[in-house]
């Protein structure tokens, strides 16, 4: 079923290609709003939602997904249908962060380093170090300034419903055990395509590469990178430990990946199923957090079965890396929104950086 629906969806694909090469005036974009405003009519006409991800469907992400089907189907008595298309087969989360924009497809969750090229407001989290434990992290994004900074999303055609959860990412490389940054002096690092990311990796001496996450496992293989960083649930359903086994906590980002959905069509929507989605986003959410809870744990000792060689860090030795994210911090916080990245540190009661970008 998923292969028919695919097969209609580049059939799609292609004849909005068509019609905007055809044009001079009208973009996707337009062509297919006026689809969504006939399609989503408040008269009970069945509402379908095209959703994509880049993950694989053994990871907690695809689950929620399936989750957050299964409470809007609910919900709406059948009336509103989501379909799923998983593991990065529509494209990579630039694209599908594109596709959602210009209404191809309704919705995606895209880390929240790649959508902060979309909305730079965003940014803030790309830095590292920030949340020292996931209920700090829940706390922030879930309060006040998390939700407000969604809003920035509605500038690029996008609302974003909520904070999803990837999780911390840590680093994993086949050279060999990384305890300091003196360890990753030009090792090529996988990264996602985030500029502050590449910035910072390069500041602690390693040779980022940044690759869409679909290409990662074949530029591991290839020696085109020598080592990534990811969260455990990717980097074990991505199989990367089987070609870079040595794993360090480094836990350096907490990574809110960010459920988006078409604003023009999010807004067509009559405010009753408005408020299934979002309230399906919500609960979805919880039981993401749920899901991710015992996660890393269960991971760590799956992924140690499989072969993968971890090394967590003492204080001495995390301290390093924040020793080494210091002049990173003072070069970038000046090309974000300062003001917002201290209220960030603020919020998540973390003040190490706070002194030294004021
Ligand atoms: O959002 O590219 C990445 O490593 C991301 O973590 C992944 O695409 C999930």
């Amino acid at each position: 079923m998923l292969k028919k629906g695919l097969f209609f969806l580049l059939l799609a694909f292609a004849a909005l290609t068509l019609v905007a090469c055809g044009s001079t005036t009208s973009t996707s974009t337009s062509s297919s709003n006026t689809e969504n405003s006939d399609n989503s009519a408040n008269n009970g006409d069945k509402i379908t939602i095209l959703a994509a991800h880049v993950v694989s469907t053994e990871t907690t992400q695809h689950k929620a997904f399936l989750e957050f089907e299964r409470l809007v189907e609910e919900r709406s008595n059948g009336r509103i249908e989501v379909e799923i298309y998983p593991d990065g087969q529509l494209g990579g989360e630039r694209e599908m962060i594109e596709s959602t924009q210009a209404g191809n497809i309704q919705m995606s969750s895209p880390s929240v380093g790649v959508l902060a090229n979309f909305s730079s407001a965003l940014q803030i989290f790309d830095f590292p170090f920030i949340f020292k434990d996931r209920e700090t992290a829940h706390q922030v994004v879930d309060g006040e300034f998390g939700q407000e900074l969604l809003k920035g999303l509605e500038e690029s055609g996008l609302v974003g419903l909520n904070y999803g959860e990837l999780g911390y990412r840590h680093l994993s490389n086949n050279k060999g055990e990384v305890v300091t940054p003196d360890d990753i002096k030009g090792l090529k690092l996988r990264t996602m395509e985030v500029p502050m990311h590449i910035a910072f990796w390069k500041e602690v001496g390693a040779n980022p590469t940044p690759l869409a996450f679909t290409e990662v496992f074949t530029g591991l293989s290839s020696g085109v990178v020598d080592g990534v960083e990811n969260v455990l649930g990717l980097i074990h359903s991505g199989k990367f430990h089987e070609v870079s086994k040595y794993i360090t906590t480094t836990g350096h980002i907490y990574d809110p990946e960010i459920y988006i959905i078409n604003k023009d069509f999010f807004n067509s929507l009559s405010k009753e199923d408005q408020e299934i989605i979002q309230s399906s986003i919500n609960d979805t959410v919880s039981y993401l957090r749920d899901l991710n809870s015992d996660l890393d744990a269960e991971l760590r000792v799956q992924l140690e079965k499989e072969g993968a060689i971890f090394r967590d860090l003492s204080e001495e030795e995390y301290n390093t890396w924040i020793e080494a994210s210091i002049p990173f911090y003072e070069k970038y916080a000046g090309e974000v929104d300062k003001e917002k990245l201290i209220q960030l540190l603020e919020a998540a009661g973390n003040d190490q950086f706070v002194d030294v970008i004021k």
